[in-house]
Parts: C-alpha cells; structure tokens; sequence
C-alpha cells in the first residue's frame, strides 16, 4: 500500500476506533496509539526517506492534515462525552420539587420529664428552689446526716449499692438537703429532683434507679398545719381543685413526726374501686417535721427554727397519672409506648 493510502487508511481507522470509546481514559490511549511518538502516524513517516523530491512535500501536506483531523476528531470525541457526562449528572440530580418533603420527628417529653416539670412549676410558683446534687454520695449524708448512725438497718447492702465503706450511689436526694442546710442559715425553702438508687431486682414495680422529688422548708415556727397545706396545694394542682388528701401516722429516722400521705382516689372519691384497692385512698409520698437532731448535725438550733421534709417517687406518680402498669417501660425507650405521651 503506498504511504498516501496508508495515511488516508489510518484516518478512518482512528474516527472508527474513536466512535466506540467511552472515557477520556481511553480517548488518551487512542490518542497515542495514532499519534504518540511510537504511534501508528510516525511509523507511517518513518517511511519519508523512500519518497522522491516531489512526493515528499505532498505526503508531507497529506501527513499534517490527517494529524489535524485525527486531532480534531479526537477533541470532538472528548467535548461529546464531556456534554453527555453533564447531560447524564444533570438527568440524575434532577430534583422533583413535586416530592412530599420528609417532616423531621418532632421529639417530645419523657413521662417522667412531664410529670417532674408539673410538680416543679407548682414548687417554683410557690417560692421554692430546685437543688441538685451529688450521685455518687458520702454515706454521711445519706444515713449520719439522717440521724441513722452506723448499723442502721437502713444501710443493708441488700437496700444500697456501695462504692467502699464511706461513699455509695445515694438512696434519696436528702443528701442534697443536708448539703444545704449545711451551707445556708434559714429560711429555706428547696425541692431537691433527681436519681436515686436502690438495690433491688427489677419488676414491674421495682427498679434500681429510680427518681426522686424531695422538698425541705426550714424556717421559724413551721408547724404541721404548714405541711399539710403546701401538700394539699400540691395534689389540687396536680389532681383538681376537689382533691383531698390525708395523713396516717408512720416512721421516718428523719423526721418527727412522721406521715405516710395518701391523695384520695381520683377514680372513686373516697367511695373504694379496683384502682385504689378499695382504700378510697392512693398512697402517694412520705413527709414529717424534720427531726431536731438532723437540724443540729447541720448547725441549725431546733430551739428556734422548725421546718418539714416530704419525699415522692416521681415513678409512683408518673405511673398514677399516665396510667402505665409497669415501671420498665419507663426505662426501655421503646418509641411505641413514648409516642404516646
Ligand atoms: C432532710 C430531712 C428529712 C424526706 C422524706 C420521705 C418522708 C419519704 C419516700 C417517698 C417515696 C422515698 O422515693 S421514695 O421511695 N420518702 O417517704 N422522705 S420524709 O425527709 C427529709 C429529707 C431531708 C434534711
């Protein structure tokens, strides 16, 4: 074949080869395959030196036009892929404004959460503080401080989780108000919320965390009356303005005396029904006067000051009010059973 039909001949063969790649990858290697320094074009050349004279300047001509069409076909190739690599990322990304959005989850309030903001609202509206404190506790201020010394039943290890001999999870938030009184000169007026700890087997009615809302009123001449009327407060506005409440005589170390305080049943006022077993009353929380030796282990002379103490598992209530039968799904965040608070 002469070198003016070989040249003619790899044009076609590069504008074949080009119509069947796909990526500039393979454009670059045909590119170089035709026209690289050991490409199918120089070889071609290589062969000038046979020429005569006057074919020389020709298949010279026909040589650089056939690079510059192989060249231009070559970059028409790229700019074809270029545009349909566009045309195909644009047709992907297409946004279909006519798509229903995706509504972010509204989160909402634990019961527990719930329950404890009502209860504090109505303490902050009646003057009080909420005070936080430590978990992790000295058993000074659990069990000493609550006037139950060393040997107290109270501090069983069957009842508390201890760390070693002085600290331990703490087993009410009393702690945190023996903290206080410590630190502050009545009046005080405090709810203290938060975990506490006990060591017992999980059941529907048990958990070893569990929570607490405790309140604390030091001041001059408290009395009972005074207790019974912020707690009777507290339970009208948690349960209705006909809401009635009543104290049985009981036993705290802490307090003196003590009460064991029951709402009146919100189901049958009173009369009894399977909600409050017939009782016609709900026992909800403990309360008493706080104990005049607790007052002077924090420094505070029960000759001149008096002041009471109540104590609620924020469960119990939670449990009452959302009607929930069993304490672990409180705790097991199954959104089946949270969606519907
Ligand atoms: C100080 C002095 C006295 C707090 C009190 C109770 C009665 C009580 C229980 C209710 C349910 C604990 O969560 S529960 O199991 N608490 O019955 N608590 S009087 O008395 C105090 C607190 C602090 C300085």
């Amino acid at each position: 074949m002469s070198m003016k039909e070989q040249l003619e001949q790899i044009e076609v063969a590069a504008k074949q080869a080009l119509s069947a790649v796909a990526d500039g990858k393979a454009i670059e290697e045909l590119r170089i395959r035709f026209l690289g320094k050991k490409g199918e074009l120089t070889a071609i050349l290589k062969q000038m030196g046979g020429l005569s004279a006057e074919e020389r300047p020709v298949i010279g001509q026909l040589a650089n036009k056939v690079r510059a069409d192989i060249e231009a076909a070559i970059a028409e190739r790229g700019s074809q892929l270029k545009s349909a690599a566009e045309e195909k990322r644009v047709k992907e990304e297409t946004l279909d404004v006519t798509m229903p959005g995706k509504a972010p989850r509204v989160g909402k309030l634990h019961p527990l959460s719930k329950t404890l903001e009502e209860v504090e609202e109505i303490f902050l509206g009646m003057g009080f503080e909420i005070v936080e404190g430590p978990e992790v506790e000295k058993d000074y201020y659990c069990f000493e401080a609550l006037n139950m010394p060393k040997h107290h039943p109270a501090r069983d290890t069957q009842d508390t989780f201890y760390i070693n001999d002085n600290v331990l999870l703490r087993t009410q938030t009393s702690s945190v108000q023996v903290r206080v009184m410590e630190k502050h000169r009545p009046p005080i007026r405090i709810i203290s919320p938060g975990r506490v700890y006990r060591s017992d087997a999980v059941d529907a009615t048990h958990s070893p965390l569990f929570h607490q809302i405790e309140g604390l009123v030091i001041d001059k001449g408290v009395t009972m009356a005074d207790l019974k009327g912020t707690l009777e407060l507290l339970m009208k506005r948690l349960y209705g303005e006909d809401t009635q409440i009543r104290l049985r005589p009981h036993h705290f170390p802490y307090t003196e005396p003590s009460a064991e305080v029951d709402l009146m049943c919100y189901n049958c006022h009173g009369a009894g029904c399977p909600l409050c077993k017939n009782e016609g009353y709900i026992e909800l929380l403990g309360a008493g006067m706080v104990h005049p030796k607790v007052l002077e282990g924090c420094g505070i002379d029960p000759e001149v000051y008096s002041g009471f103490a109540f104590g609620i598992g924020l469960e119990r209530i939670t449990m009452g009010n959302f009607e929930i039968k069993d304490m672990r799904l409180l705790y097991e965040n199954d959104m089946r059973f949270l969606e519907q608070f």
